[in-house]
């Protein structure tokens, strides 16, 4: 499609979004009113800018439901992704919008050549996530065969690959790398194995990363990002050229702005990455800002394709953190923190990775008074560790280490306190 055909349906498209949400979103009808528009106000692509930003803030203070413009009765999917405090963000899908999501994930991996005759693994966690849903759906849609082997059990899913001679996978990046180390150990060797197509995403990596997965397991390794605000997976994916990630703007359309100031930012400037749905029913957002630091491209690339690129993300403009695929953030081990009479509320967030794999210690600090009370039993130290660990786990979704300091041990930090430290050294 041309700039010119594009940009065109992007336009009636975002009139359709705007006067949708209008009529079925108190939230956007309230704003809009604030700001003294109208659908009728936005008939062009370039009216975008008049909109008002949509923040994980906002989704969470209208949880579970309340930014939901299909009627209860047309959604048939529910994911949720995790929220700042502890709680979910919600995301329903109505049956276009799986067929959305379904489509614009076998482009991804048409994209990375996939097709009838492979055997391709989907190793993204199912369930609330939508990294496995979501690309095993768009496996199905290009005829593949799927093989569910979801994450965990990585022996088995080794012998499996061996086996069966799977030629594909999708999994985190750091999987993969992990993935490789057990195959090595367990004595499978690349020449015993078929994989030949990686899809990549859900946590940032880097070409370092891309060369070793590659080496290692002897395929090659395709980008391919989304959110679940947004989508999922497949908001933007890979080509051959590997020179940015191809966005599916007739579906998702992109802005990078200053994270500070919300102007707008020509292409090729690094900014917050936002995106509009163009054709979402279940829960349609208006420039939604990611948070994901990167900036786009414009211009036909060398496979062919015209949608606009978006170049890997650099950075985060808020403190989430990305761990096994799974995203937390501080606050949510806070809110777990400050439930616990025993603890004060001092934190660390302590990330490394140990053999390929992220791991997480939360470091808190005992109560005086508790500390004074238990520190000759460590039968209720070590209850009160289990009974954090526990609470952790079901906030933030994976374990977490616990470590119970002694009033005043935590650094003291003099600025801005610092919660996190990470260890990990992205090459
Ligand atoms: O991670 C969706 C997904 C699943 C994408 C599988 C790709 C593959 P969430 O859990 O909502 O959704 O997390 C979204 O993860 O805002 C980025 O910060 C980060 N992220 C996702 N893909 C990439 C990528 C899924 N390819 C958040 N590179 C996003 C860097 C990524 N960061």
């Amino acid at each position: 499609m041309s700039r010119d055909q594009m940009r065109e349906l992007q336009g009636k498209r975002l009139h359709k979004i705007v006067e949708y949400v209008y009529h079925n979103v108190p939230f956007y009808r309230e704003k809009l009113q604030q700001m003294d528009l109208t659908p009728e106000d936005i008939t062009t692509i370039d009216d975008i800018v008049k909109l008002p930003f949509t923040t994980k803030k906002d989704l969470r203070d209208n949880d579970p439901f309340g930014l939901q413009a299909a009627p209860a009765s047309e959604i048939i999917r529910i994911h949720a992704s995790s929220g700042t405090t502890g709680n979910p963000t919600i995301v329903g899908y109505t049956r276009k919008d799986i067929g959305v999501w379904t489509e614009c994930m076998a482009r991804s991996l048409t994209s990375f050549g996939v097709g009838r005759d492979d055997i391709f693994s989907v190793a993204y966690g199912y369930g609330l996530f939508t990294g496995g849903l979501g690309a095993h759906n768009g496996v199905e849609k290009v005829g593949a065969a799927v093989v569910p082997a979801s994450t965990g059990n990585t022996e088995k899913h080794a012998r499996l690959i061996r086996d069966l001679g799977i030629t594909g996978i999708a999994c985190t990046p750091s999987y993969a790398l992990y993935l490789a180390e057990t195959m090595e150990k367990m004595g499978i060797t690349k020449d015993q194995i078929k994989l030949r197509t990686g899809a990549f995403g859900a946590e940032p990596w880097t070409e370092g990363m891309r060369q070793e997965i590659q080496q290692r397991l002897g395929l090659k390794g395709y980008n391919i990002y989304g959110l679940s605000e947004i989508m999922g997976p497949s908001v933007s994916y890979e080509c051959d050229a590997q020179n940015g990630s191809h966005i599916n703007e007739d579906h998702f359309f992109p802005e990078i702005i200053n994270p500070e100031t919300l102007e707008p930012l020509p292409y090729g400037q690094t900014g917050e990455l936002v995106f509009t749905t163009l054709t979402k029913e279940g829960m349609p957002v208006l420039r939604y800002r990611t948070r994901d630091l990167c900036s786009l491209m414009e211009g036909r690339c060398s496979c062919g394709r015209t949608n606009v690129r978006m170049t890997a993300i650099e950075g985060r403009s808020d403190d989430m953190l990305i761990i096994r695929g799974i995203n937390v953030f501080p606050s949510q081990v806070e809110s777990v923190v400050l439930t616990m009479e025993e603890i004060a509320p001092r934190y660390m967030l302590v990330v490394d990775r140990v053999n390929n794999l992220d791991t997480l210690m939360v470091q808190v600090e005992l109560r005086q008074e508790y500390f004074n009370a238990t520190m000759d039993t460590p039968a209720a130290i070590d209850e009160l560790s289990k009974k954090l660990a526990n609470k952790l786990k079901s906030v933030l979704s994976i374990a977490a280490k616990v470590q119970l300091k002694a009033p005043g041990t935590i650094e003291r930090s003099q600025g801005k306190s610092t919660r996190v430290i990470d260890n990990r050294k992205l090459k």
